[in-house]
Parts: C-alpha cells; structure tokens; sequence
C-alpha cells in the first residue's frame, strides 16, 4: 500500500481512487482527492505556484504543468505480464529505499508532481526517505515551504538541503547519497513520474544479487504536451570512443521476452537503483566531475570494472521530461584560457568531464578518445586520482580490456571496423564538413581544436572514408572531391568512394590519383608524389594494420 494510501487507512477504498476529471493534456486524467482542501487540481494551499516565467527558462510548458495536477493517472506502459507476476521481495527492514533529488531551477509544479508520483506510487513500507537538494535555485523560498507540508507527513522521513552556491548535479547528488540512510539508494531528476508499480521489480532483481545495479525502462513525457508515451525496453545503453551516450538495439535470445531483465553496458540515463553502501565504496560519482555530464558513464564503468553488473527491468518504468536544450546556465569553467573561446561553457564542462573518465578507466584505450575529441587535450585537469587508483587496486578492478571483451562488444567492434579514425589533419589544418550552402556539400579545411570538428573514419572492409557513416567521401566526374550520402558497397557507384592509406597519402582506388590541397582550402586529386606536404593527411589515431 502507498504511503498516502495507508495515511487514508480505514475510509472506503473506493474514496481512495482519485477522481477523474479530464486532463488538459487530453491523455491522461488527474485526481488528488488526498491533497490537502480535496482540491483535484492538487494546489490547494499548500505550495504556491512559481511567478510566471518564459518557457525557454524551463525548456517545457510551464503552464500545462500548473494546470494538469499534482497527480495525475499515467497510461500503462509495461507488459501486461508485470502486473500478474509475484514478485519476490526482500524483508523491508532490509530494503528501505532512499530517494535522492537534486534540483536547479525547477518549477514547482514540476517538482511537487515528481514527489507526489513518489508518494502515491511506491509501497510505503519501502520508502524509507526522500533527500532534496536545492542547487542553488533562484526561487529561494520552494524549499521552505515544502519542508512546511512535506515535514507534517510524518513518513517517509524528508531531508531538506540547500546549497548557498551552485554545485552542479553530480556533487549534489553525492551530498544527498552521503546523508541518506537507506539500504538502497535511487537517483531521480526533479521532473519525473514514477509509474504504477515500478518499485518491486527493481527491488526483486538487487535483493538477490548485492552488486547488481539497476534500471527502470524511461518513458517519454513530452516538453510541450506533457504526454507521456510508452519508452522502448528493446534497447541498451552505451557510449562511443567520443564518450557520449548512444542506444544500442538489443536481440532477443530465445528464452527472453521482451520484458525480461537484460545487462546493459551502462543505465539508462542518469536513473539507477543500488545498494547505497556498495555506490559509497565505489566512491560515489567521481567527485572531480563538474555540473551536468558523464557521472552515469564513469559510475557504470567503474561498477562492472569492479566486480558490479547492470541490468535494464522492463517492468518498472518512470517517465522523464526530455528537453529539448539546456534549461540552466553553466558557470565558466576555465576563465581566461585561450579554449574557452573555441569552446561554450556547456561543451567545456563535458569535455572536462569526459577527459576525467578517460584517464581514469580507459588505460591505453584513452587514446581513441582523444583522437576524436583532440580539444580535450588543452582542457587543464587541476586534481590528483590517488583515492581512485586506490579504490582500482583495493577492489582488484578489471582493465578496461576487460570491458569491451565481456561487457560493451560494440565499443570493442568499432575498434576493429576501422583503418584509421578520428580527425584528419593537412599541416596544422583539418578538414571539416561544414553544411551544405547552395545544395552543396562543404568542405572546407579549418582549426583542429574547432569543438565539433568532423570526426572521419576510414573503414577496413570497404575503404569508404565517411563522417559519422553518413556521409562518404567521392570524387565526380572531372574529378572533383564531393561529399556523397555513404552508397551500399554492391551499388557499383560505390567505387567512386573507395579509398586506401599509402604511407600518408589517401589514395583514390579507381583513379590511383591523391586527395591533394594545393591551394591551402580546395581539395583536388592529383598525381601522387611521395612526401609531398600537400598530400599529406593524418587521422587522430591509425590502428595497427
Ligand atoms: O547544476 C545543476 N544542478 C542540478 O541539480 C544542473 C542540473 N541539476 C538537476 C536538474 O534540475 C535535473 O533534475 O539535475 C537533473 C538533471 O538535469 P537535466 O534534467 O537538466 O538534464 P538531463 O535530463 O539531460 O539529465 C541527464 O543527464 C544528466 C547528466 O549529468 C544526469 O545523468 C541525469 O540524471 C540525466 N537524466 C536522465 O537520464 C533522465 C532520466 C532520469 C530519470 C528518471
Ligand atoms: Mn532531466
């Protein structure tokens, strides 16, 4: 039973039922009747709601979310299977669940709904406390009057913290993780509604196995219709040599089913469930890390590399705003170095980011990462890891070699579907894919710290050299170097994009002749001629032939 639920305890179960009024939104329906006043559309007197403000400071409908409740029903999305399953769950005594929130910025309607999917939805016996840490918000008067409602409901337990200064994310949430006291620990963005029942499956699969991290399946609220859709569960996380996170398709094996519990390279997202003592001894996210980005990789990483696992569960699903851009300023990281006026404060603060995941677990792999992003190089790193490699030696972690063989085969395979990759150098200047201006293509030869600078790969098996796998290299009829949507390789126009490496030179296959930059800017084929500079071009990184 939930908590507000059991708060109820003793009225007519069908009094319980929220009432149900047409939602705005038009999908889904609201109720409430547990607010304080009855009041459906869940306001009341309670909290008031933020001042108005502009749409692009929220990145969501501000004015939906004000309107359509506290609570609301949501659709069902999780396989009918996972309502009739009996899950098996651990005594409560030694599962209570601690909830960390960290906030910047967040409208309190948004908020309140996030908190109040938590109460309404979650077996009360469970959820032993909910942490909220204000970062630094500007409406510095939310927090009070939460605390003011929220401390009056006796249980779960609320902690309250505000920070004077904006901390960023990361370090909020291991502020929250080090003050809780449940035997689990769930990290949860501060405009999220958990579905009906998405606690036991979580709780079923960590109860067995103590380094088992998890993951619900993310459901979609959309920013601006505050629909919420059906997430994918055929997916898994991971992340490429450029460490950003990407979806991988999963296969079914023959005795799975779309809502069995599969491993996953890393969470989905930022949102993961596990034994809070076993995320305080893996030292909790990387502290180094600085406001938004990369703290969910660098924890998956380290888990598996130290004896942990991570599954995805089907049958538990919360849904989550995706924005569409940042809705929060990044404080500049590096005032007055020369980078940041190459780079924004956003790009810089995840480049800082990434660079300290790849010195802390890639070994002799952090060399692809810096042949695709080559201004991590210049990003100046001002921290000592001695409590990491301690934490490395201590727990007798794995190499990263261990990772891609057992855990990330398709990290693994784009280290050997390549020939060459990364950023490809002509002197000191590097050739980028700039748009397309006039329906053409642009190519054009520009700064190699250039933050978004095309990343080239050059492909073993069919000599294509594209951008992304998108777009391949050609040359046209009179020899002219295009850029071309990458053809299937039994189309036989795909011959005019085979290339192959001689020492430094990119020699065209069908014509012999060299990708040349005669002019310093215009790219041309001409007769190859050993050192020429002209002809000279370097990818980041050659692999072993
Ligand atoms: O300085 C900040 N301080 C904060 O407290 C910046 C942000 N925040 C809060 C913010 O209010 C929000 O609650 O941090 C949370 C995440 O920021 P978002 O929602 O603006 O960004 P996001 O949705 O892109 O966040 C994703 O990436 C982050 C990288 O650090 C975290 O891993 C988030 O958990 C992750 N979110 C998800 O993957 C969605 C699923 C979470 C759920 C449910
Ligand atoms: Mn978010």
């Amino acid at each position: 039973m939930s908590y507000l639920a059991q708060q109820q305890q003793g009225q007519d179960k069908e009094e319980l039922k929220p009432k149900l009024d047409a939602d705005p939104a038009g999908v889904c329906l609201s109720g409430g009747d547990w607010l304080p006043n009855g009041n459906a559309s869940g306001w009341g007197e309670f909290i008031s709601l933020t001042p108005e403000r502009s749409e692009k400071y929220y990145q969501y409908n501000l004015q939906l979310s004000d309107t359509v409740g506290a609570f609301r029903k949501v659709p069902k999305t999780r396989h009918a299977s996972c309502d009739t399953h009996n899950y098996s769950l651990p005594p409560f005594l030694e599962a209570r669940v601690s909830v960390v929130i960290s906030f910047h910025n967040e409208a309190r309607s948004m908020l309140l709904r996030t908190i109040v999917s938590l109460l309404s939805r979650t077996p009360a016996d469970y959820l032993h406390e909910i942490v909220l840490v204000d970062d630094a918000s500007q409406d510095k008067t939310l927090l009070e009057e939460l605390r003011a409602w929220l401390g009056t409901l006796g249980r779960p337990r609320f902690i309250f913290l505000t920070n004077k200064q904006r901390q960023g994310l990361i370090s909020s949430r291991n502020m929250g993780a080090a003050l809780a006291s449940g035997d689990y620990i769930l990290f949860l963005d501060s405009h999220c509604e958990v579905n009906d029942g998405w606690l036991e499956p979580l709780l079923e699969r960590v109860s067995h196995r103590p380094n088992l991290a998890v993951s619900p399946v993310l459901d979609p609220i959309d920013p601006v219709t505050l629909r919420y859709q059906k997430g994918n569960e055929m997916l898994r996380g991971g992340f490429d040599w450029s460490l950003h996170f990407h979806w991988h398709k999963r296969e079914l094996t023959n005795q799975e089913l779309p809502e069995t519990p599969y491993s996953s390279p890393v969470f989905a997202g930022g949102v993961l469930l596990m034994s809070r003592e076993w995320f305080l001894k893996l030292g909790s996210f990387n502290a180094n890390l600085k406001i938004w980005g990369g703290e969910s990789i660098e924890l998956a990483i380290k888990l598996w590399l130290c004896g942990g696992q991570i599954e995805i569960v089907p049958c538990s699903r919360i849904g989550h705003i995706f924005r569409r851009h940042h809705a929060f300023d990044f404080p500049l990281q590096y005032p007055e170095h020369p980078m940041e006026q190459e780079l924004s404060p956003a790009q810089a603060t995840y480049l800082h980011n990434s660079k300290i995941i790849a010195e802390s677990w890639l070994d002799e792999y952090k060399s692809m990462f810096y042949a695709l992003k080559p201004a991590a190089r210049r990003i100046p790193l001002n921290h000592t890891s001695h409590q990491l490699q301690q934490l490395r030696r201590e727990s007798r972690c794995h190499r990263f070699h261990w990772y891609l063989r057992h855990v990330s085969p398709e990290l693994s395979s784009m280290l050997y579907e390549f020939a060459a990759t990364g950023t490809l150098r002509n002197e000191d200047r590097c050739l980028h894919h700039a748009g397309v201006k006039n329906s053409r293509q642009q190519l054009i030869l520009v700064s190699c710290y250039h933050d978004d600078i095309t990343q080239w790969s050059l492909f073993r098996s069919t000599g294509q050299l594209s951008t992304q796998r998108e777009f391949c290299l050609s040359v046209e009829v009179p020899l002219e170097v295009t850029l071309k949507p990458c053809l299937r390789t039994n189309d036989t126009a795909s011959m005019s994009q085979r290339w192959h490496r001689m020492g430094t030179s990119l020699v065209h296959n069908q014509t012999h002749l060299c990708l040349d930059n005669p002019l310093k800017g215009r790219l041309e084929l001409t007769a190859c001629r050993w050192h020429a500079v002209s002809q000279s071009f370097q990818f980041a990184l050659e692999m072993e032939r």
